[in-house]
């Protein structure tokens, strides 16, 4: 197997991961930047069949509506000749000091009313690039510190911003639904809706909560100590997994962006595996950052690596399913029994039944190994590639 990505693999980048210049907290830019038009045409060229961006990412923040038609039109001809999608784009409400506060729900309303309408006028261009998911991330919604902000009322005024977005993809017919990002903090201290779950909750209480579903971070549900492949089911259960960030971290630390596959590996083979098996059919996108010590070519390098690892942990997690050893070891661990109903005879026959509960032989039950230490190990086999 060559691990050679192509279109049909269906990865995508965003403009500001493989163009991030490694500016961080400590340090200044470490390499020049990059023109939107030359990162598409090096992503064709890799084997990636989607780019995606934040309105600042391609139109500099400021630029007049001439230099912004001419951006956009740049960046058009690039994708025709190379045949590139946007699947997604996104709002950048977090650099500019305006978003100090947030956006959506800073305290500030001109900022509010600021920020929806940066985000409409972005949503027209995402359209106009046939964008099918909006992501939304909520970078400086949050605080540092208690009183200053009253988290319900913040709350009202983020379901205000998302019923009002919804309202305008409805009314102008676009084929377009949003997908909320979680992060648990950074760059705020604490930021809003920190995990899928919490934003799972959240879309209930919209309007129309069809129009919504998740877009989840590797490294955000890992920052929060989460398993990111249980949030992922989780999402896939709630039909709510519209679009994914992949990857990699470290533990509960800062947001390492490192590429997919890098950090926890073991957790990456199981989200692979569950992907490809879930009904997963988006994009596989990576919004990871080349780290600062590498010049453009291994920039080129990173992002080729986030799609090899995706292409190795699918071939491994296919081999894992395949073998009848697993297939064996999946039935001892009585994973057939947990996709049974508990009590298909109803609450009568629950009830009635002796068998559940009088002569239940509990003891023999408690005794009972579940053999999952030689269906993980077989996993593990399989991940290290020395089996299949
Ligand atoms: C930052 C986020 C951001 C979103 C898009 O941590 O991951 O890059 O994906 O705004
Ligand atoms: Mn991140
Ligand atoms: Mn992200």
């Amino acid at each position: 197997m060559n691990y050679r990505p192509t279109p049909e693999d269906r990865f995508s980048f965003g403009l500001w991961t493989v163009g991030w210049q490694g500016r961080d907290p400590f340090g200044d830019a470490t390499r020049a930047p990059l023109e939107p038009a030359e990162a598409v045409r090096r992503l064709a060229e890799l084997g990636a069949y989607g780019v995606t961006f934040h309105d600042d990412d391609l139109i500099p923040f400021g630029s007049s509506d001439a230099d912004r038609d001419a951006h956009v039109k740049r960046f058009r001809s690039a994708l025709d000749a190379t045949g590139l999608v946007v699947p997604m784009a996104t709002t950048n409400l977090f650099t500019h000091p305006v978003f100090k506060d947030g956006a959506f729900t800073a305290n500030d309303r001109d900022v509010r009313r600021y920020a929806l309408r940066k985000t409409i006028r972005n949503i027209d261009l995402a359209a106009e690039l046939g964008a099918r998911t909006y992501v939304a991330w909520g970078g400086r919604e949050g605080a540092e510190s208690g009183a200053a902000k009253d988290v319900r009322a913040a709350l009202d005024r983020m379901k205000e911003a998302f019923d009002l977005l919804g309202a305008y993809v409805t009314e102008q017919g676009y084929d377009l639904r949003f997908a909320i990002e979680p992060k648990p903090n950074e760059p705020r201290g604490d930021i809003l809706l920190p995990t899928v779950g919490h934003a799972l909750a959240f879309i209930e209480r919209l309007e129309r909560p069809e129009l919504y579903g998740v877009n989840p971070e590797v490294g955000h549900e890992q920052m929060a100590g989460l398993n990111f492949p249980h949030g992922i089911a989780q999402a896939l259960w709630s039909d709510k997994l519209f679009h994914i960030d992949l990857n990699g971290q470290n533990g509960i630390k800062y947001d390492q962006d490192l590429r997919f596959g890098a950090g926890d590996l073991r957790s990456a083979f199981w989200l692979v595996d569950l992907l490809e098996s879930g009904g997963y059919d988006g994009p596989r996108h990576f919004d990871f950052k080349p780290p600062r010590t590498e010049d453009y070519e291994g920039v080129w390098a990173s992002a080729a690596g986030c799609m090899r690892n995706y292409l190795i942990l699918r071939e491994r997690a296919a081999a894992f399913r395949a073998d009848p050893e697993v297939r064996d070891a999946l039935q001892d661990a009585r994973l057939h029994e947990l996709a049974q109903p508990t009590a298909e005879d109803g609450l009568d026959g629950l009830l009635a039944d002796r068998g559940a509960y009088e002569d239940f032989d509990v003891a023999a039950a408690a005794a009972r190994g579940m053999a999952f230490e030689r269906l993980d190990q077989l996993a593990m086999d399989h991940l290290l590639g020395v089996r299949g």
